[in-house]
C-alpha cells in the first residue's frame, strides 16, 4: 500500500514538472503586490456568528497583499527552485516532534458531495491518501491546473513559500482590514449556489475552484478575498474576539471543536460556502484550521510590510 502510494506521488511529480517552469524565476517576478493603506476599523461583526463577536476596534499599519491567492503555477516555481516537499506529501509519523502524536499517511482532506441529505450520508470530507497540491482530488484525479489557487497546504508550507518569495502570512487584522475597507460582501465571489452539500448549481460560473481573478477585484484591486479558497493567516484561532478567549487561546490557538490541536484563523470563505449552510463569504467570517493538515478548500495569499519611504518615492 505504502509503496503504491509512493510510486503514484513520484509519477505525479513528473507530470507537474510540465507546468512551464523556469527553475530560476524569482517569485517577485510573478507575485503582484497591492498597497493596503493603514486603517482603523471594526474587526468582527456584532450580528455575525458567535466567533465573530464581539466586534471591536482594530488598527492595521499600511502593508501589501498579493492581488490573488497563490496559484499552483507560483507554488510550482517555489518547489522547483527549492525542492520543498509539503506536509500532505510527507504525512506525519507518530514520534515526529511538533506533530499530532499519531501517524497520518501522506494525503489530505478532500470534499466530496454526498449522494443524499440523509443525516447518515452527511459527511462530505474524506481523507484521501495521495491527495496533495499536485493532485488536489487524489492520485487518480487530474493534475493541479496552473491558474487555480494552491490547496492542501499547511501553515508551515505557506510560510516556507513566503520565505522564498519575500513575504509572510497576513495577520487576521491585516486581512480583515483589507476586506472590510474594500466593502466586500460576497456579491461577486466564487461560492456555492444550491442546496449544500449535495448540489452546487454553479450559477456563479464555477462548480468547485475558479482560476484566480475570475471575479471582479474589490475596491483595492484584490481578487477573491471572499470565496474561492479560505486563506491562512498568521493569527492563532480564538473562539471569539473577547479578551478572555485570546488569553485562553494564547499562541497555540484554541478551537473547542478540536481542542487538542494548534489552530490558526482562516478568512474569506470558499467555494463551499452557501447561504443556507455556512454564510461565511464575508469579511468578518472566520474559522479554525489546524496546523497538521491541509484541505481542498484552504489556500493562502501573502502579505509583506510596506517598502521604506525611499522606495515609496521612486
Ligand atoms: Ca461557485
Ligand atoms: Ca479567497
Amino acid at each position: 500500500m505504502a509503496t503504491t502510494l509512493r510510486t503514484s506521488l513520484i509519477a505525479s511529480a513528473a507530470v507537474v514538472g510540465g507546468l512551464t517552469l523556469a527553475s530560476n524565476t524569482r517569485a517577485d517576478a510573478t507575485l503582484d503586490w497591492v498597497a493596503i493603506p493603514a486603517s482603523c476599523f471594526e474587526l468582527g461583526d456584532a450580528r455575525g456568528y458567535a466567533e465573530e463577536r464581539p466586534a471591536r476596534e482594530a488598527c492595521a499599519e499600511d502593508f501589501e497583499l498579493t492581488r490573488t491567492e497563490v496559484t499552483n503555477e507560483q507554488f510550482a516555481r517555489f518547489v522547483s527552485d527549492t525542492g520543498y516537499v509539503t506536509r500532505a506529501e510527507r504525512g506525519w509519523s507518530a514520534q515526529e516532534p511538533g506533530g499530532p502524536g499519531e501517524t497520518i499517511p501522506a494525503g489530505s482532506a478532500v470534499f466530496e458531495a454526498p449522494e443524499s441529505i440523509r443525516p447518515e450520508a452527511l459527511n462530505w470530507w474524506r481523507f484521501e491518501e495521495g491527495a496533495n497540491w499536485r493532485k488536489p482530488s487524489g492520485p487518480d484525479g487530474p493534475d493541479a491546473a496552473p491558474n487555480l489557487p494552491v490547496v492542501h497546504v499547511t501553515r508551515a508550507d505557506a510560510e516556507a513559500f513566503a520565505r522564498w518569495a519575500g513575504g509572510r502570512l497576513p495577520t487576521e487584522t491585516e486581512w480583515e482590514s483589507a476586506a472590510q475597507s474594500a466593502g466586500n460582501d460576497g456579491a461577486d465571489a466564487n461560492t456555492w449556489q444550491g442546496r449544500f452539500p449535495v448540489a452546487d448549481t454553479g450559477r456563479d460560473g464555477f462548480k468547485g475552484l475558479a482560476p484566480v481573478a475570475s471575479f471582479e477585484a474589490n475596491a483595492l484591486g484584490l481578487h477573491d478575498m471572499i470565496g474561492n479558497v479560505w486563506e491562512l493567516t498568521a493569527t492563532p484561532y480564538t473562539p471569539d474576539h473577547s479578551d478572555d478567549a485570546r488569553r485562553i487561546a494564547g499562541a497555540r490557538g484554541f478551537d473547542p471543536a478540536q481542542p487538542a490541536d494548534p489552530v490558526i484563523v482562516i478568512k474569506g470563505g470558499s467555494f463551499l460556502c452557501a447561504r443556507d449552510f455556512c454564510y461565511r463569504f464575508r469579511a468578518a467570517a472566520r474559522q479554525a484550521q489546524n496546523l497538521y493538515t491541509g484541505t481542498s478548500h484552504v489556500g493562502f495569499r501573502l502579505a509583506r510590510t510596506r517598502a521604506t519611504s525611499t522606495a515609496d518615492s521612486r
